[in-house]
């Protein structure tokens, strides 16, 4: 399950490991955003372009060495310019935006778009139904884009909603990958709005609970903080304190294990309160190396569970 930054960064580390065709990701939708009248879905498009090895890994969005002539001229024409659209990332929005009018489902564009990028594993939308995080701060109700690039976040949080949420069905194939496959692997990821809003789309949380695969989480908070993202300042509005501890208690209904960073062995007992075991190990994956080691780690893991 994974957002767009700290699981794509795992998930390169997993394909130098396992089959392509092993890996099924399910991704958050609820930063989509329309700007320009195009479909974003900025967490899918990480997904798709780490996988494609198109993705731009000093942003952790968009395609790497792009340009942006377009938005040039589109600025000389009036228009806001805070979203930044690549030249060659625009054509994916343009593809999928016309796909999308066409009457095609989310997830038949992005299996479209994984054929043309010659993308194996399959990537998933979590709802092909409209789920928006909307943050309520002491500048208005805004969703997750206007927050985070716009604002930059500098604003005070009051609450947080997933619009559409409560009637948002799982895409097809989403259950039974929960309920079929050996293991879950929940990635470091924000835990509020990027594996939150999966986590309350219909019936997943109740499959993870369900089902008798392995569930394995990495934590995206090391000591009291994120590497990067709004994880910490929105964990703090939920009234959470920011910790891997939090994230065990966050996942608790369902996990079994929760890969910690090897400088916070101080949490292991707390979470092994919570039933879920503890396995600290370096999780800060800087480089090719770092993500290759975590997924052997995990994949050692699973080995031994099997046993
Ligand atoms: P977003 O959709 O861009 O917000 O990306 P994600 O939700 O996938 O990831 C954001 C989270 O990933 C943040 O909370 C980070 O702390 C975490 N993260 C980023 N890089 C790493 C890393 O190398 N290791 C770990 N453990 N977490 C990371
Ligand atoms: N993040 C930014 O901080 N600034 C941008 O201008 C920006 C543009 C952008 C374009 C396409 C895309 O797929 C993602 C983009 N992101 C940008 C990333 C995105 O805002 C967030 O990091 C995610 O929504 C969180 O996953």
């Amino acid at each position: 399950m994974s957002g767009g930054t700290g699981t794509p960064k795992l998930l390169q580390g997993l394909l130098s490991l396992v089959s392509e065709t092993d890996l099924s990701i399910i991704c958050n939708t609820a930063d989509d955003y329309y700007f320009y009248g195009l479909y974003i879905s900025p967490d899918i498009d990480s997904v798709l372009y780490s996988l494609s090895g198109l993705l731009d890994e000093e942003k952790w969005w968009g395609i790497k060495d792009d340009t942006f002539n377009c938005l040039d001229m589109l600025k000389k024409y009036g228009y806001d310019t805070w979203f930044q659209l690549g030249d060659r990332d625009l054509a994916l929005h343009i593809h999928r935006t016309r796909l999308l009018k066409d009457g095609l489902l989310l997830s038949d564009v992005i299996n479209n778009i994984s054929l043309c990028l010659n993308i194996k594993a399959r990537v998933l939308p979590m709802t092909d139904q409209k789920v928006t995080t909307m943050i309520l701060t002491d500048k208005g109700k805004l969703n997750f884009q206007e927050f985070w690039v716009r604002e930059n976040a500098n604003v005070k949080v009051l609450s947080i909603e997933f619009e559409g949420v409560k009637t948002a069905e799982p895409s097809r194939g989403v259950i039974d990958l929960i309920t079929e496959s050996d293991v879950v692997i929940i990635g470091p990821s924000n835990p509020i709005t990027s594996i939150g809003p999966i986590l309350e789309v219909k019936g997943i949380e109740k499959a993870l609970k369900m089902s008798q695969s392995l569930k394995i989480a990495i934590s995206p908070i090391i000591g009291e903080q994120p590497l990067s993202g709004p994880a910490g300042q929105l964990m703090k509005t939920q009234n959470l304190e920011v910790s891997p501890y939090s994230i065990a208690k966050i996942y608790s209904n369902f996990l079994d294990v929760l890969f910690i960073h090897n400088t916070d062995t101080r949490f292991i007992s707390q979470i092994e309160d919570l039933g879920i075991s503890a396995f600290p190990t370096n999780i800060i994956m800087k480089n090719q190396y770092d993500k290759i080691n975590l997924a052997q780690e995990i994949l050692h893991l699973i080995e031994a569970r099997r046993c």
